[in-house]
């Protein structure tokens, strides 16, 4: 409809070893049997699905250092998507990453600067999170790497993680931009600071200034300068009401309504060049409904309209 047709490419990542509460790594299945696939073709794209990334399995693996769990194999995986999520954009499709749990990004948006990087740009981020996710292993409360991979993007944190591709870091701090964050660490609020994070915009300035307006200056922020944005869209951010099967429910986010106008907005300015949908998780879901809202969300964001 409103977006030209693309060729997208799903990519799932079952990825749960980020986060304490297991689950999301049914994430993408979840997604594909709510039938994004159908419903994205649905607006005239192309869409094609590459399968899943090869993750490790928790009960196979030790978590090791308990400042950054699973770290090594998390890296692993990250640094599998990064390669799968650059490969895509080189064959002129739009990525469409399926989590997991959130430190898949850490991976996928290292894929998205690598192939910008390579053509002298630069990419910006719309981090759209109940939380920041801007920890380090030394200041996490939890060890969880689910609450470090912005912090990584920015090139704050351990090396493994913030090097991937061999530069850091991914993503200006003026380019990066956090959208609809209520659950910040006191730790992670230094983080911001120290990474020159100056675009952050809170529940409360939704609740002040409206979605349109919010958003409005977050993609001008996050496209100023640059090829255009990878947005992360960590279902948390909405209401646990509308989104109950998420890994870590925040109450007060966003409403149904206020999620789509933000993906519709996302639509209209033509400027995405990935996406990824995390945190869906199954196991606590009320009958995939937070798999059918990150499809239609997922289908507003390509384009879709009411009328
Ligand atoms: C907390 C931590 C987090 C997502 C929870 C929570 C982080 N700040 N991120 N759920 N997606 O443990 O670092
Ligand atoms: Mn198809
Ligand atoms: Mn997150
Ligand atoms: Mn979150």
């Amino acid at each position: 409809q409103s977006l030209p047709p693309r060729k997208i490419r799903l990519i799932g990542v079952p990825l749960d070893l980020g986060a304490s509460r297991r689950g999301v790594d049914m994430g993408p299945s979840a997604v594909r049997v709510a039938g994004l696939e159908k419903r994205l073709e649905a607006l005239g794209h192309e869409v094609t699905d590459g399968g899943n990334i090869l993750v490790a399995l928790a009960e196979t693996k030790q978590a090791g250092e308990l400042t950054a769990k699973y770290l090594n194999e998390i890296t692993e995986t990250c640094t599998r998507a990064a390669e799968m999520v650059e490969e895509v954009l080189e064959e002129g499709m739009t990525p469409v990453i399926l989590g997991g749990d959130h430190s898949v990004a850490a991976g996928s948006v290292s894929g998205v600067a690598e192939f910008y990087r390579r053509r002298q740009q630069k990419v910006g981020l719309i981090w759209i999170d109940a939380h920041s996710d801007m920890n380090t292993p030394e200041t996490s409360p939890s060890g969880n790497v689910h609450g470090m991979p912005l912090a990584a993007l920015l090139g704050l944190g351990p090396e493994a993680l913030t090097h991937i591709f061999g530069f850091s870091p991914k993503v200006k701090p003026e380019n990066a931009v956090l959208v609809g964050v209520r659950d910040i660490d006191a730790t992670e609020k230094a983080n911001i600071k120290r990474a020159g994070v100056s675009e952050v915009y809170t529940m409360r300035d939704i609740d002040e200034r409206g979605m349109r307006a919010v958003m409005e200056e977050a993609l001008r922020a996050a496209g100023c300068g640059t090829a255009g944005y990878h947005v992360s869209l960590d279902m948390d951010w909405i209401d646990p009401e509308d989104a109950p099967g998420v890994g870590t429910p925040v109450r007060g986010g966003a409403t149904y309504r206020e999620a789509h106008l933000a993906m519709e907005i996302i639509a209209d300015h033509g400027r995405m060049v990935s996406l990824e949908v995390v945190e869906v998780n199954p196991v606590i879901d009320e009958h995939n409904r937070t798999a059918d809202l990150a499809v239609e969300l997922i289908s507003s964001a390509f384009g879709k309209k009411i009328l």
